[in-house]
């Protein structure tokens, strides 16, 4: 009897190894992320503030899609045309809301602003079931002065007294050291319970965890076990760099030796932060977490569980969470780098350098925007479009911030609670109060931009030529094997134009992106580029006469040229044959059309992007690499800019209006 039993727990004991492991690995490798800022994305109980929650023909869905469904059944077909692979909301978490979730008071509980957790429940299940992974934010560097942790940790015998990083002031009673809040002025405050500073990266009532106490460690790791218990499939980790601080308090930062006049040693920016940043601590703690999910995913045979890690930090540092953990460090040099005055090499040189760097087995990604910097169709005028065609093309992932899909814009004189309200504004659904977002006859939160009557979501659906449809056509257009596992090259040689070329070795397809960065139009030998120079255009950016060319008509035009393509040309005769004769305009056939006889040899496509508009303004005027708006420049250790600075960039906004948009 004995030997039997013991064959049988043996044979269990197999079995479990044999079953257990990560699924679905790699599920997020061509995936695009859609930032959901819940507070804006959608009100469904009218107090002018977005929630989990959407009613809908008496079927509660999900805030994200709730756009997505003009019936149950058609639910799951617009998902997947619209091709989203996951959605990422930002802290839903309970908080004081001082940095709008960002400073949660409890992890495991739903703010009742947004709703509950069953809710949340609701909305995880029924995204699930549209085939859709939800990821949360995981705000593990700071909580809210709120906490039950803070508030317990003021007693300096209390089991929670080590959760913080309390110091004794300096005799004189200042802070014990020269550290700098992101925010800027002095990361210490001082706590009369406790007699003394607590140390915060963010605003004061954000106070940092100490990692290097274990049970903070563990705490965070058991929050992380919770949401997963919950069904969630992946983080996305905040604020990463700022996790650990030297523990060598008596080490004051350097002075940056560049530091821009205009600071002083009151701003964040004016140091250099070298024991406050990027520590090596930071690192292990981050390979623990995805050793965490890792084994959880295994243990319970879920499909490989995400994380992406936001670090505004060095290239180096970046690329460095590739070899500690994060699938996914997120690439913020499209933002923090360049900007509407850059050139082809400036684009270029971000590429290459993240692919010269990333690990060999890395996934790149591109982030154009999200809910601290200005929107991509503020930052590039009138390019919005060419930014989004660019992100959608390059390999690996792309990110979007809620409203790039239809070319929002960053409402920038808007100034009510943050200086980074101005690319928070409502969603814009449609051309109705409060552009749907919210049936609150007050007004919302922050007020809807006043663009939404002609911009929204309703109109942008209807039209074939909106940014709307061409976001749909670009995730669909990356569904295809030379945009999964292409090959990529860049080429800048033709002044103004940056070229992208994905091509699948084994079928010899290509995909190519043309963008022309100059305001005027300009020649492109195609020959140079695609040897065999046929193409045929899949997309192009809003308003370009090259989507209104009938299918056939822009076909054989194309093919006439197979030698000397020039895409001045080719664009002039489009606009004299339009003038020539008054036909009905067929929109651009979007989807991806199979070859017609004459394309079959090469079958290369071009997504092609025209010319930009007048408003653009070309390299070298004012070209000294700056950004168009104060937080543009916000890179590595360049600070957010405090509400008191709000008024001078105001009037920077202004000024720099009259430079950017010719009316
Ligand atoms: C807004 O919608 C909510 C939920 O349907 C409803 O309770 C509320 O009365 C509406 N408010 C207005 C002003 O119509
Ligand atoms: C501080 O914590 C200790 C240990 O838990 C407890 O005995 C004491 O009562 C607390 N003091 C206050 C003021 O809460
Ligand atoms: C902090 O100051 C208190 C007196 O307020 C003193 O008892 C304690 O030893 C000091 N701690 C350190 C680390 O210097
Ligand atoms: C802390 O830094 C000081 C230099 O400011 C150094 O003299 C001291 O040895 C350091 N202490 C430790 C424990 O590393
Ligand atoms: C630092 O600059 C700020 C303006 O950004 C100014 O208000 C403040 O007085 C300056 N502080 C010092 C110590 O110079
Ligand atoms: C980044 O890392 C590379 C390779 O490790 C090194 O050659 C380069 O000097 C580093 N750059 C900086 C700015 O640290
Ligand atoms: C592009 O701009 C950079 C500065 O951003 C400049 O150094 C470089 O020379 C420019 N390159 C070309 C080809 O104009
Ligand atoms: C609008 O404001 C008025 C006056 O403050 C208030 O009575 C009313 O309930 C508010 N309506 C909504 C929908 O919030
Ligand atoms: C921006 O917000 C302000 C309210 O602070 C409003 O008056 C203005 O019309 C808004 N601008 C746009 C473009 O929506
Ligand atoms: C791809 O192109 C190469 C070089 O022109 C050629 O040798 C190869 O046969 C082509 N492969 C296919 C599948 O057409
Ligand atoms: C654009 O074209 C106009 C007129 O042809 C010319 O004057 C201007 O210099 C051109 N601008 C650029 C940036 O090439
Ligand atoms: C992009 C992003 O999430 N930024 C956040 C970084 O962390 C600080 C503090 O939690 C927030 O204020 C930012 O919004
Ligand atoms: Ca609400
Ligand atoms: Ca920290």
């Amino acid at each position: 009897m004995k030997g039997v039993y013991l064959v049988a727990v043996v044979l269990v004991l197999a079995v479990n190894l044999a079953t257990a492991r990560i699924m679905n690995k790699g599920w997020w490798k061509n995936a695009v992320f859609y930032q959901v800022y819940p507070r804006s994305f959608m009100d469904s109980n009218g107090d002018g503030i977005g929630d989990l929650k959407v009613e809908f023909d008496n079927i509660v869905v999900l805030p994200a899609f709730d756009y997505i469904m003009e019936s149950i059944e058609s639910k799951l077909e617009h998902f997947k045309d619209t091709g989203i692979t996951a959605i990422w909301l930002s802290p839903i978490n309970k908080s004081p809301m001082k940095d709008f979730g960002y400073d949660i008071s409890d992890f495991r509980d739903i703010d009742p602003i947004f709703g509950t957790l069953r809710d949340f429940e609701d909305l995880l299940s029924k995204a699930h079931k549209l085939g859709l992974k939800v990821i949360l934010d995981l705000v593990p560097n700071h909580t809210s002065n709120q906490h039950m942790w803070f508030k317990e940790s003021i007693n300096s015998t209390s089991e929670y007294a080590d959760y913080y990083i309390w110091q004794n002031g300096t005799e004189s009673n200042k802070p014990p050291n020269n550290w700098i809040s992101v925010f800027n002025n002095s990361a210490w405050t001082y706590h009369e319970g406790r007699n003394q500073y607590y140390f915060h990266q963010f605003y004061a009532e954000q106070p940092d965890l100490n990692y290097r106490n274990p049970t903070v460690q563990q705490e965070m790791k058991d929050i992380i076990g919770f949401w997963l218990d919950k069904g969630i499939d992946g983080f996305r980790i905040d604020a990463v760099p700022h996790l650990f601080e030297t523990d060598n308090i008596t080490l004051n930062e350097p002075k940056l030796p560049n530091a821009d006049s205009s600071l002083n040693e009151t701003h964040f920016a004016y140091y250099n932060h070298i024991y406050i940043k990027d520590q090596p601590e930071t690192y292990e703690l981050v390979q623990s977490w995805r050793e965490y999910v890792d084994h959880y995913a295994n243990k319970n045979n879920r499909d490989e569980i995400v994380i992406l890690t936001e670090a505004y930090t060095s290239l180096n540092s970046t690329i460095k969470f590739y070899d500690y953990g994060s699938h996914v460090p997120f690439n913020f040099k499209f933002i923090t780098d360049v900007n509407a005055r850059s050139n082809t090499t400036d684009f270029a040189n971000i590429v290459n350098n993240w692919m010269k760097y990333m690990p060999d087995d890395g996934i790149p990604n591109s982030v154009m925007g999200n809910h601290d910097r200005v929107r991509v169709g503020t930052r590039y005028p009138g390019r919005a479009d060419q930014l989004i065609m660019l992100e959608m093309i390059l390999p690996g992932i792309a990110v979007t911030y809620y409203g790039e899909e239809i070319g929002m814009v960053d409402n920038t004189t808007l100034y009510m609670y943050d200086v980074r309200d101005g690319c928070r504004t409502p969603f814009q659904w449609d051309d109705t109060l409060n552009g749907g977002f919210s049936n609150n006859t007050n007004g919302t939160w922050l007020p809807v931009h006043s663009d939404y009557k002609i911009n929204n979501l309703a109109k942008q659906k209807n039209v074939s030529d909106s940014h709307y449809n061409l976001y749909k056509s670009l995730i669909q257009l990356r569904k295809k094997d030379v945009l999964t596992k292409g090959t990529f090259q860049l080429d800048t040689s033709t002044k103004n134009v940056l070229f992208v070329l994905r091509k699948d070795e084994r079928t010899n397809e290509t995909v190519s992106l043309l963008l022309n960065f100059s305001a005027n139009e300009t020649k492109v030998d195609l020959t140079k580029l695609l040897p065999k120079g046929q193409f045929k255009v899949l997309l192009a950016n809003v308003n370009s006469t090259l989507r209104k060319l009938k299918k056939s008509e822009s076909q054989s035009e194309q093919v006439q040229k197979t030698d000397t393509t020039d895409a001045t040309t080719f664009y002039r005769k489009c606009l004299k044959k339009k003038k020539k004769k008054k036909r009905k305009l067929h929109h651009f056939q979007p989807t991806v059309r199979k070859a017609s006889s004459t394309f079959k040899e090469e079958g290369n496509s071009l997504v092609f992007n025209t010319r930009v508009p007048k408003q653009f303004v070309p390299a070298g005027e004012n070209g000294n690499g700056r950004a168009i708006h104060p937080r543009d420049i916000i890179g590595t250790n360049t600070p957010i800019q405090t509400p008191q600075s709000v008024d001078a960039n105001r009037r920077n906004i202004l000024q720099f209006s009259k430079i950017f948009y010719i009316t």
